[in-house]
């Protein structure tokens, strides 16, 4: 029997002036399921610039797939970002009451990074259960976008591969409308449709 995947999934406590966040909400509803060939690892992170990107660069050699999670108010669909960049930009305090203008995440590194997940063929599966969904080629420039850059950054300078498949660990950032455009169970099933695109990239 091949050995499962090990995938981590995060997802975000909330922020300003909301009381919840559905990315929370949706890995609280998937941590309670089990999915065949995998072995799911969950993680609700703070909204804190510094302590995530530290945090999430530690995991990325103990995992085969990194899906992280969070909300984009303003959005009315569920958006799998193809980019991050090297910019941390806010207009509010974080969690822990910073709010950087125009500093880079890393200093001497790259602009920015695409994923490296199969983020065209998630979209596509989560568009047949029904669930809108596009690519957006914009994480913003809140903590959401320097978790998935800080990901990203540690896959291109350690060339993390958790196993001996030559495989690289492959990571995504997915953002989730408000809940007032799609209920969580279906943010839920769609981001279990992006989960099962990822895993079968070896085809086994
Ligand atoms: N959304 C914010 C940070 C946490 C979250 O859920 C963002 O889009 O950056």
């Amino acid at each position: 029997m091949a050995t499962p995947h090990r995938l981590l999934l995060t997802g975000f406590e909330p922020f300003g002036t909301r009381d919840t966040n559905p990315s929370q909400e949706v890995v609280s509803l998937l941590e309670k399921e089990s999915f065949a060939g995998i072995e799911l690892s969950t993680r609700i992170l703070p909204v804190a610039y510094l302590p995530v990107t530290e945090w999430i660069r530690t995991q990325m050699m103990h995992f085969d797939e990194v899906i992280m999670l969070g909300v984009a108010w303003a959005r009315q669909e569920i958006c799998v970002e193809r980019v991050a960049i090297n910019l941390m930009d806010a207009t509010r305090d974080d969690n822990n009451g910073f709010c950087p203008t125009d500093m880079p995440i890393y200093a001497n590194a790259p602009t920015a990074y695409f994923s490296n997940a199969p983020i065209k063929q998630m979209a596509a599966a989560i568009r047949d259960l029904g669930h809108p969904c596009k690519i957006s080629n914009s994480a913003g420039t809140f903590v959401c976008n320097a978790v998935y850059y800080a990901a990203l950054h540690e896959i291109a300078i350690r060339q993390t591969c958790p196993d001996e498949s030559g495989l690289p660990t492959q990571a995504v950032f997915i953002h989730l409308p408000s809940n007032d455009y799609i209920p969580v169970s279906s943010m839920a099933e769609a981001v279990k449709a992006a989960l099962n695109v990822q895993i079968c990239r070896t085809g086994d």
